[in-house]
């Protein structure tokens, strides 16, 4: 496979742009070699800058959940373009994508939208703070909730990839009121609250924790974290930001009957332009201004063009048997990809959950499960990926770059696209681990 224009592009882009890269996990540095400098997308396609092609499973980290330049995307942000990109004034666009999650989330009765997950993420623990007049906040090792200066504590997505130490920068005045646990470790968050008494303000955690590959809860232990946090008056905060309209249309909280106080979203809210959200019950988020004194704000937050990427993207993915259709492809992939490393005898542990999916190559056959950070830490074998991620780029199939990040699909990645990916790993498995 040729990458020379890559290449020559990383080499410019490196001398312009801090590590070639605008999002670190871009750079391709926990798996070697030249990042691909995107051309073009066109459903689940996606061109690099030599003319390569890929099946993307990356999908801009999880926005396409229709894949890439849409028909019906494509044409509404045209209409919306020619009608002006951004006001900094209220459109009724916004009240419908308002009243689409609203209708779609169960907890949700009350959004703000703003321009990034990390926004997001941000603004509801400054809410949680402001709601509960309280300063800690709880989150778990290897979650990533963006790059706010508080959430920079033992964080995954990019922090994990590139193994960095709680960020330099963030002076630990910022951080002393981050507290962290195990994730599915319920008990460290009892005694967390129980040595905290009274000044927990919220918990935020990933429903499941996808930025350290693909972690599923334990039975039972995200209703156990929303039971505690309303025991001690602290927040019951989810970031849906990744899991959100991907693991069920209502996200993760429809999925196992969660009832959150705030939920953040992002990603396939905007449906590949920027767009975050916080919500969540009506009277904990009418303390945002101007309805209340907690300030938060944003000059494009909102602007009718990302609004239209999202709002078409979401009607489209809730019409019938469209996410039913993504889940059913997801669902093939994964066991497509456990039945190719079972016959090649590469020890893997794959998970998914509706349109969204990981694979971990193990260090060793009968490896414990790993159900936190600290086990990926122990029991994953970054390496052993990096080689099978390098494999199926040249057979044509684009994966996380990372060992530590999910995959996603998308309703333009049909039967053959995923048999073609299969066909791929079995291709190529045998040469994994020698
Ligand atoms: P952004 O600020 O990147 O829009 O969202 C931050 C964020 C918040 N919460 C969760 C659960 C997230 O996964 C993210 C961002 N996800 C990463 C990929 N795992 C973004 C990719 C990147 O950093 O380039």
């Amino acid at each position: 496979m040729q990458t020379t224009r890559s290449e020559e592009l990383f080499a410019i882009a490196k001398d312009l742009i801090p590590g070639g890269v605008n999002s670190p996990v871009r750079a391709f540095k926990s798996v070697g070699g030249t990042p691909r400098f995107i051309d073009r997308g066109e459903g689940a396609t996606i061109w690099d800058a030599d003319g390569n092609s890929y099946i993307d499973y990356v999908l801009s980290w999880g926005p396409l959940v229709l894949g890439h330049a849409h028909p019906q995307v494509v044409k509404a942000l045209i209409a919306a373009a020619g009608r002006g990109t951004s006001y900094g004034a209220p459109t009724a666009l916004e009240n419908e994508l308002a009243q689409l999650v609203i209708d779609t989330v169960p907890s949700v009765e009350m959004i703000r939208f703003v321009n990034s997950g990390t926004e997001a993420c941000m603004s509801a623990l400054r809410l949680a703070r402001a709601y509960t007049g309280r300063d800690k906040i709880i989150k778990f090792s290897g979650c990533y909730h963006g790059h706010a200066d508080m959430l920079l504590v033992q964080a995954g997505s990019g922090v994990a990839t590139l193994g960095l130490p709680d960020s330099p920068g963030v002076p630990a005045s910022t951080t002393s009121n981050t507290l962290t646990a195990v994730y599915n470790d319920l008990d460290a968050v009892r005694a967390l609250f129980e040595s905290n008494p009274g000044s927990i303000a919220g918990l935020i955690i990933e429903p499941i924790a996808a930025n350290i590959g693909f972690v599923m809860p334990h039975e039972g232990y995200l209703q156990g974290l929303q039971d505690l946090c309303h025991q001690y008056g602290a927040l019951f905060i989810l970031d849906e930001v990744m899991t959100g309209f991907r693991v069920a249309p209502g996200g993760a909280q429809e999925k196992w009957g969660l009832d959150p106080d705030l939920t953040t979203l992002g990603k396939v809210i905007g449906g590949g332009l920027p767009v975050g959200a916080y919500a969540g019950k009506r009277k904990i988020m009418e303390t945002v201004a101007p309805a209340g004194p907690m300030y938060q704000a944003g000059t494009l937050s909102g602007n009718p063009l990302a609004i239209t990427a999202g709002l078409t993207t979401l009607r489209e993915l809730l019409k019938p048997g469209v996410f039913e259709g993504i889940a059913a492809r997801t669902a093939d992939l994964v066991r497509g990809l456990e039945s190719v490393a079972a016959e090649a005898g590469i020890p893997v542990q794959a998970g998914y959950a509706g349109s969204m999916f990981g694979v971990y190559f193990l260090k060793e056959q009968g490896a414990p499960l790993i159900d936190s950070y600290e086990a990926a830490k122990l029991y994953a074998d970054p390496p052993r990926y990096g080689q099978f991620f390098h494999a199926m780029l040249a057979e044509g199939v684009y994966l996380a770059p990372s060992q530590f990040e999910a995959g996603f699909v998308s309703s333009a990645h049909g039967e053959e696209k995923i048999e073609q990916t299969v066909a791929a790993a079995k291709s190529v498995m045998v040469g994994i681990g020698k």
